[in-house]
């Protein structure tokens, strides 16, 4: 742990929030609420976002650290933007720091058009700082000075030039910007000043890291980084974002993911979301975890094609579990001859205490499928015996067998001399 000599930051302690993932926006699994006229998964997510905000004003934080991915994509619709807005301008209303770190679900294709939070630089909110490109900030606090280091999601346009990246393959360009950022960050390490705590803010993919819903959200496939390369004794906290499920990958220095706010998708069924609190005093970083009250999802599965009573079990099932207000998925496997006993409007009814629903019925295939004797290296079907093989488990097709051969036969050999139908064909695309 690093040491601070300098008077003026002696005994001061620096209190920060850091979250990440808000993905406002995201309206999968919602329904408009009648009294707002609202998605519900919108109020969910701003609800989330205002309680993290809440927190940041009430303490008041030094400082806010958002590490990505503010919107589902880069043109949120102006209301979504709104929301969003209206909660990080109560930062700048209490005269909070905050720097808003660009992730990939931020940035406008390959970062060509811009990012969605771009234009709070632009307007100038002042204590804002938009993480754009890799830099570093000293930020005035009012627990004292702190440098960030801002990473945002990289993609290749960001380090590389086109002719860099000519004809080589995926592999080979993440290899070289993996070797340009190290340069990149290695410079900027140098550069801090080593009496003032650092912070390296980052939306990235760390290769420990265990992750869920994100690996099928991300809009472009990404590189991941090793995680030696953040975790460095130059820095007190390393603020990540990107991987919607909590994790600590390191203690020291904490290198930490806050996770997604909200849950995003069933991916996260299983996640405690939440925000970061931490504070870091000379010599010491003290670190919280404090979760949001987010939405439950809640998946139901049964198989009842072995059931007598289809119906009562499968509302049994249904009725052993909490799901009000919960975002429900009901899985059931069925046979077809199962699926008249049990009524649609029962199964609704039962699963309507819960916020939204989807039911996904699974009807067990019955038609047995024509299987071909095991086959291994030294036994092997000839095209014209398998035919055989597969005719024979055909009754329907039994008055057709004879020609359905000799056809066969005629096509794969023919008399002497003479091309195959196939061979015929074959020499035509030739
Ligand atoms: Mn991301």
């Amino acid at each position: 742990m690093k040491s601070y000599d300098r008077a003026e930051i002696q005994g001061m302690t620096i209190k920060i929030l850091h979250l990440a993932d808000i993905h406002l926006g995201s309206l999968a699994h919602g329904k408009i609420n009648p009294v707002t006229g609202i998605n519900s998964r919108l109020e969910d997510f701003t609800r989330s976002l205002s309680l993290c905000i809440d927190r940041a004003v009430s303490e008041p934080a030094d400082l806010v650290l958002f590490a990505g991915d503010a919107f589902p994509d880069a043109v949120p619709p102006p209301y979504v933007q709104q929301v969003f807005a209206q909660q990080f301008r109560r930062l700048a209303d209490a005269g909070i720091p905050t720097v808003l770190l660009i992730g990939n679900h931020d940035q406008h294709s390959q970062g060509l058009g811009g990012a969605s939070l771009v234009i709070y630089r632009s307007l100038g909110v002042p204590g804002f700082i938009v993480g754009d490109t890799i830099a570093t900030y000293t930020i005035p606090t009012r627990g004292g000075k702190v440098q960030v280091i801002t990473v945002p999601w990289l993609t290749r346009s960001a380090l590389l030039t086109r002719q860099e990246t000519q004809g080589l393959s995926v592999a080979a360009v993440g290899e070289l910007l993996l070797e340009k950022l190290t340069i990149v960050l290695e410079a900027e390490i140098r550069r801090l000043d080593p009496d003032l705590p650092a912070i390296l803010l980052g939306h990235m993919m760390i290769d420990t890291a265990t992750y869920g819903a994100e690996r099928f959200l991300a809009a472009g496939k990404g590189f991941t980084i090793p995680l030696s390369l953040v975790a460095r004794s130059e820095f007190d906290y390393v603020a990540l974002g990107h991987v919607h499920r909590h994790q600590v990958l390191c203690q020291e220095p904490l290198v930490v993911y806050p996770g997604s706010i909200e849950r995003v998708d069933f991916g996260e069924e299983e996640e405690e979301k939440g925000y970061c609190w931490v504070e870091i005093t000379q010599k010491r970083v003290k670190f919280s975890f404090c979760p949001l009250p987010a939405r439950q999802f809640r998946t139901i599965t049964v198989d009842l094609t072995t059931s007598e009573q289809p119906l009562e079990d499968l509302l049994k099932t249904i009725g052993a579990q909490d799901i009000r207000d919960c975002i429900v998925r009901l899985r059931y496997q069925i046979r077809p001859e199962q699926l008249c006993q049990v009524e649609q409007h029962l199964i609704h009814q039962a699963l309507a205490p819960a916020h939204t629903y989807r039911i996904m019925p699974a009807v067990q295939e019955t038609s047995s499928r024509v299987s071909l004797p095991e086959l291994t290296p030294d036994q092997v079907l000839d095209p014209l015996a398998a035919l055989q093989h597969y005719l024979e488990k055909r009754s329907d097709l039994q008055p057709l067998q004879a020609d359905l051969l000799s056809a066969a036969r005629h096509l794969l050999e023919p008399p002497q001399g003479q091309l195959s139908f196939l061979e015929q064909q074959s020499s035509l695309l030739l």
